[in-house]
């Protein structure tokens, strides 16, 4: 039998996200840990990323993508994790909530409600599919907000709503990051009475913004592997509020249609 190895299938071409992204980090790691030398892993945006996998998907060809979950690709196509034995990717981790120096004392209505924010990956799902169906985030996060009212209300009962103050959100156009941000903005409007904005920006402004002080809060930070080297570098200067969701997923994947590759030792040829 004659295979032609992975590496020659898809050109040596480990299809990428967004620059500076724990994934692109992760990523640089693997090819190190796994000798994949002869690799090269491409740079692109999360909505990038996912355009040259449906190219791939839709013609039945190879390809190899950068992945995390929650996200709708694995809603929309049949992908499959690569093993990681060496566990370069880390153990299944969390995302958190991280606030600013002094929002507590500044802001303690939201300051409560970030604190208390948590939800499921399902829940998430529900939002990411209707903005990746064509809804308008905003309209998405009102829909589930409306949708789930016995969970909101466990985040914000007994918060006595402000009058328009300001608040500032910033997050990276990952779609994980534009559900749980426009949902966490709209409460902050609609039920607690703020003015708020959501900033997109890339990871490293993300990182430094809030640790800056210039935005309030960002519920966008994958720990403890993900973003482990921003959390070093501006950790002191933060608040972690905690996880938001447990249990998330970052790696590598290939659709199933790739029967023979199931661990990124199998990209080694
Ligand atoms: N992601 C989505 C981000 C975190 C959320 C996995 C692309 C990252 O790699 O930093």
């Amino acid at each position: 039998e004659n295979k032609v190895p992975v590496g020659e299938q898809v050109d040596y071409k480990i299809t990428g996200t967004d620059p500076g992204s724990g994934l692109m980090r992760l990523t640089a790691q693997a090819m190190e840990d796994y000798d994949l030398s002869d690799w090269t892993l491409t740079e692109s945006s999360a909505a990038g990323m996912t355009a040259q996998l449906d190219t791939a998907y839709k013609n039945k060809e190879p390809i190899v993508i950068v992945a995390w979950s929650p996200h709708w690709m694995f809603n929309t196509y049949d992908l499959k994790y690569l093993d990681d034995p060496k566990l370069t990717y880390g153990e299944p981790e969390e995302i958190h909530t991280i606030a600013r120096l002094g929002l507590q004392e500044d802001h303690p209505v939201a300051y409560e409600f970030l604190d208390r924010f948590n939800w499921t990956s399902d829940d998430m799902g529900e939002v990411m599919i209707d903005i990746q169906n064509g809804m308008e985030p905003g309209a998405a996060a009102a829909k589930w907000v409306d949708e789930h009212e016995a969970k909101v209300q466990a985040w914000i009962d007994g918060l006595e709503p402000v009058d328009g103050d300001p608040f500032t959100l910033s997050y990276v156009a990952w779609d994980s990051e534009l559900a749980s941000t426009n949902v966490v903005r709209y409460v902050l409007d609609e039920k607690l009475g703020y003015t708020a904005e959501a900033l997109q920006v890339e990871i490293g402004p993300m990182w430094i913004g809030v640790a800056n002080g210039d935005v309030d809060a960002i519920v966008a930070a994958w720990l403890p592997v993900t973003h482990a080297d921003y959390w070093e570098k501006y950790g002191d200067r933060l608040d972690d509020l905690g996880a938001n969701m447990v249990h998330v997923k970052s790696g590598l994947a290939v659709p199933a249609y790739m029967e023979d590759v199931n661990s990124i030792e199998d990209l080694q040829s």
